[in-house]
């Protein structure tokens, strides 16, 4: 494939260099779950703790200020990599996670009212469920769900036809993480905006396998987490728009969010530090900012094309296979291939895949709606990551061959 040479990538990967179980190599197909990290984020973690080891906005030593620049480095490079207009909309979270619930809590619970409705989707993340559901309980506004069709897709039909003068916020995932669909983000995001709704995309799943630009999208936020990326665990991101996040009270209180404190009261700092309160995961940050720099020294349109051909031999080979069947099979797909397998538990399989050094994630993926959806409580699933190769899906349908003759 050209632009675009795996082999030099994955030597890049030290995880990958290993056996799972003694004379199996590792084939990791769980990069949905988390992503291996390369040797330059590993690399840039270790000088923080190694070098620069100081708490960033606080003091004037030298140890300090290489922290600080280069934790408001990382927040500049994530600023590029969503195409945000202005580091000041760029919040440091805990992850994806994180993120929503701070705009649950903080706009959500400033702004909702009893019969107003946030519109999410069937294919949600729990994440992207449950701190909704909090903050209705909350204010008495009311969850409203699009439906997916037996594909696993959300069509614009389904999703507009909930739309409505009630709808205050709408909040989907771009790639579903048990499915693979690709929503249409941008339409979904326009119509939101017709009935003047406000736009939060989970990007968990999207901003690792897709160009983003959150102005081209018009989103109002995006959120995402850094260990997806080929980044650390511990550091996710929420982007939203500056006029959203100065009108939205603060979420958490503690040091650096606040401007002055007295006992009669407090005032709060400027975006983003308003909502970042403690001391921030600083490793983590600056260990996001390397991953991301790390991904623009790549050909991102050949590793777009890359895993697209994974996903596409992927899908051949497994539908190929008797008794399984594919669940999640919407036309715009990204690096998701999760499938059941007559007659054998999910838990199972993976269970003797892992015995072949074959990695793959089973259960309901936090996605237990969409379980219940197709009627199962679970299913297997490989996921895909830019390291990967055709060998590791040869890799898996082989283990899926023996699992087959283990169940006989
Ligand atoms: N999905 C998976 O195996 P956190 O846990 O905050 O980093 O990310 C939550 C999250 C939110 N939205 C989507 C679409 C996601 O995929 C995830 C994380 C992992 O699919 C772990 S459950």
């Amino acid at each position: 494939m050209s632009g675009f040479d795996v082999e030099a990538v994955r030597a890049q990967f030290p995880a990958l260099a290993q056996e799972a179980h003694p004379g199996k190599p590792l084939v990791y197909l769980d990069s949905a779950a988390t992503a291996l990290k390369p040797r330059a984020v590993i690399d840039a973690v270790t000088s923080v703790y190694a070098q620069d080891c100081a708490n960033v906005h606080r003091a004037v030593h030298v140890l300090s200020q290489r922290a600080t620049a280069r934790f408001e480095g990382a927040r500049d490079r994530v600023m590029r990599w969503l195409g945000a207009a202005e580091r000041e909309e760029i919040v440091f979270t805990r992850g994806a996670t994180e993120a929503i619930n701070l705009v649950a809590a903080s706009w959500g619970g400033a702004n909702l009212q009893p019969g107003d409705e946030i519109l999410i989707t069937e294919l949600e993340h729990h994440s992207n469920i449950v701190p909704w559901q909090l903050v209705a309980a909350r204010t008495g506004a009311k969850v409203v769900v699009a439906p997916i069709t037996d594909e696993g897709e959300v069509t614009l039909e389904a999703f507009t036809a909930r739309l409505s003068e009630r709808t205050k916020l709408v909040a989907f995932a771009h790639v579903s993480n048990s499915l693979g669909t690709v929503l249409p983000v941008a339409t979904m995001i326009r119509r939101a905006h017709e009935v003047g709704a406000v736009a939060l995309v989970d990007g968990a799943q999207g901003v690792v396998h897709a160009r983003v630009d959150v102005r081209a999208l018009d989103a109002d936020f995006y959120v995402f987490s850094g260990h997806k990326l080929y980044g650390p665990s511990g550091i996710g991101v929420l982007y939203g728009k500056r006029a959203l996040l100065e009108a939205m009270p603060p979420w958490q209180g503690g040091g650096d969010m606040i401007d002055r404190v007295t006992f009669e009261g407090s005032t709060w700092n400027d975006l983003p530090y308003k909502f970042e309160a403690g001391t921030p995961a600083i490793a983590q940050a600056i260990g996001l900012g390397a991953a991301i720099e790390w991904l623009e020294g790549l050909d991102l349109d050949a590793v777009l094309a890359h895993e697209a051909e994974l996903l596409a031999y992927g899908t051949e080979r497994l539908s190929a296979l008797p008794g399984l069947t594919l669940v999640g099979r919407a036309r715009k797909k990204s690096s998701v291939l999760a499938f059941l397998l007559e007659g054998i538990h999910p838990t199972d399989a993976g269970t003797i895949l892992d015995a072949e050094g074959v990695a793959i994630r089973t259960g309901h993926h936090c996605t237990q709606p969409v379980m219940d959806h197709f009627g199962v409580t679970g299913t297997a699933r490989a996921s895909l990551a830019l390291y990967n190769t055709k060998a590791d899906l040869d890799a898996l349908v082989r283990g899926l061959e023996k699992v087959r003759s283990f169940f006989g």
